[in-house]
């Protein structure tokens, strides 16, 4: 028996109130643009072409670091794709994308139709990063990210956003901050798992019964992605 009261249960498709805005203007080369509507996953999976209205930075930089031009891009040209300029993004945070992103029958990488989502994703990410990183350090504190979680539907509680945070605890005395891509990693996470967790109690309860195998196959692609 597994118990989780932490996500709303009144909330059980969470997603941004406010997503970000289409860019109508000329892109420009410092900052990356997100222009398709969020998605968690890409609608249509095994398809070797962008969806209808990518926007062309996107496209520009899947095809920039897809060198071979296979079509498929791995762990690190996609490191390289979404680290440009103010948003590098850990080997860790790029495996664990990778995993919640690639299409499962697809071995040879992430394509255009998951990166076109990734990339989406990511925008949302960002415009919520920014939403409520509220004293502008740039960087998300405990109770900055105890509000953006909440606000996608996660109360998640003290304890936990304990745990989790402290995991990005640098010793040095400070208080733990996180930078956009351990924010990243961090919502990942709890969305993820708050969604597998869901899988097993339909009913949106609080509380699931799983089996030791379940509960295994559930996490160990988060601790090791
Ligand atoms: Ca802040």
């Amino acid at each position: 028996m597994a118990s989780f009261s932490g996500y709303n249960p009144q909330s059980h498709s969470p997603s941004p109130s406010a997503p970000p805005m289409p860019n109508p203007q000329a892109p420009s080369s410092s900052q990356p643009h997100y222009s398709q509507p969020p998605h968690w996953h890409g609608s249509s999976y095994g398809h070797s072409s962008f969806p209808p209205g990518t926007h062309p930075d996107v496209i520009r930089s899947f095809q920039m670091v897809d060198r071979d031009r296979s079509g498929y891009i791995d762990e690190i040209e996609l490191q390289q794709a979404l680290s440009s300029g103010y948003q590098r993004f850990s080997l860790r945070t790029i495996r664990l994308l990778m995993f919640l992103f690639k299409n499962p029958s697809s071995p040879l990488g992430i394509g255009p139709n998951e990166f076109a989502a990734l990339w989406s994703c990511l925008g949302q990410w960002r415009a919520i990063f920014e939403r409520f990183d509220r004293d502008r350090s740039g960087k998300i504190d405990s109770m900055e990210l105890k509000d953006a979680l909440y606000s996608l539907g996660y109360a998640v509680p003290p304890s936990v956003l304990q745990v989790l945070i402290s995991k990005y605890d640098d010793r040095s005395g400070r208080r733990v901050e996180l930078n956009f891509d351990s924010f990243v990693e961090c919502g990942m996470i709890v969305k993820g798992l708050t969604e597998k967790f869901k899988e097993k109690d339909p009913r949106y309860t609080g509380s699931a019964t799983l089996t030791y195998d379940a509960f295994l196959s559930m996490i160990i692609p988060f601790l090791v992605a």
